[in-house]
């Protein structure tokens, strides 16, 4: 079974969780805390951030977008979770990472510091939001009516947007992505893979982590 370093919280770590659950791959997961990261997790991966997946076949993966690819092109038996052009949602989740993230994190820890107000960040992230909630006039899921790589990928950081000021976002005009945010979180995709974990001990075995969604017909 692969072994997946990761932590509860990290949007990273999410979305890896999320693909695996969707594709029915179960893990030895090693809940980490980010202040006391084990050392077999820093040897085989000295970038030291989660998640980071340790398989026979593939060995190291380290990059959340890797394990989600792993997970869904190695064991994915749903069509659906493949199309969507796969190139074309992994440019798309690169290019959200790239603009989306920083902002996001200067919104959320927003420094009393900082010459520009923390609604300057969210302005930034509204750009991507306001793209989001075009892309679902139409469809329940971000390219069409079942969940996609990029569905799962987003997800964790339009969740953590949300949250940093629920009024804002509550009253923000983006009603299809709101509508999508709250379908997520009580999707049973979503509330399988947040179970709390105690953090791993190095030489002990970690939890048998195999979450069993009743909509996967495998
Ligand atoms: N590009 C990486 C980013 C992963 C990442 O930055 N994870 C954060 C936690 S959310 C982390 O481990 N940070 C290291 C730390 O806080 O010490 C990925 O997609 O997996």
């Amino acid at each position: 079974m692969a072994v997946l370093y990761s932590f509860r919280r990290c949007p990273y770590a999410m979305r890896a969780r999320m693909a695996l659950a969707w594709c029915g791959v179960g893990v030895e997961l090693r809940e980490v805390l980010l202040r006391d990261k084990p050392p077999s997790m820093l040897a085989v991966s000295p970038k030291a951030t989660v998640p980071v997946l340790i398989s026979e076949q593939e060995g190291v993966l380290d990059e959340s977008l890797d394990i989600m690819l792993w997970a869904l092109l190695r064991h994915a038996p749903h069509t659906c979770a493949l199309g969507g052009g796969v190139a074309d949602q992994c440019a798309l989740i690169n290019d959200f990472d790239r603009r989306f993230k920083p902002p996001l994190d200067r919104y959320k820890y927003h420094s009393s510091d900082s010459t520009l107000p923390a609604s300057y960040f969210r302005d930034q992230c509204a750009e991507w939001l306001r793209r989001l909630d075009t892309m679902l006039v139409q469809h329940v899921y971000l390219l069409g009516s079942e969940p996609q790589l990029l569905d799962m990928a987003l997800l964790p950081f339009v969740r953590q947007f949300a949250h940093v000021d629920r009024d804002w976002f509550g009253n923000a005009p983006y009603k299809n992505l709101q509508r999508w945010l709250h379908a997520w979180l009580e999707h049973e995709l979503f509330t399988s893979i947040m179970g709390k974990y105690k953090p791993w001990q190095e030489d002990t075995e970690g939890v048998a982590w195999s979450p069993q969604l009743s909509f996967v017909t495998n």
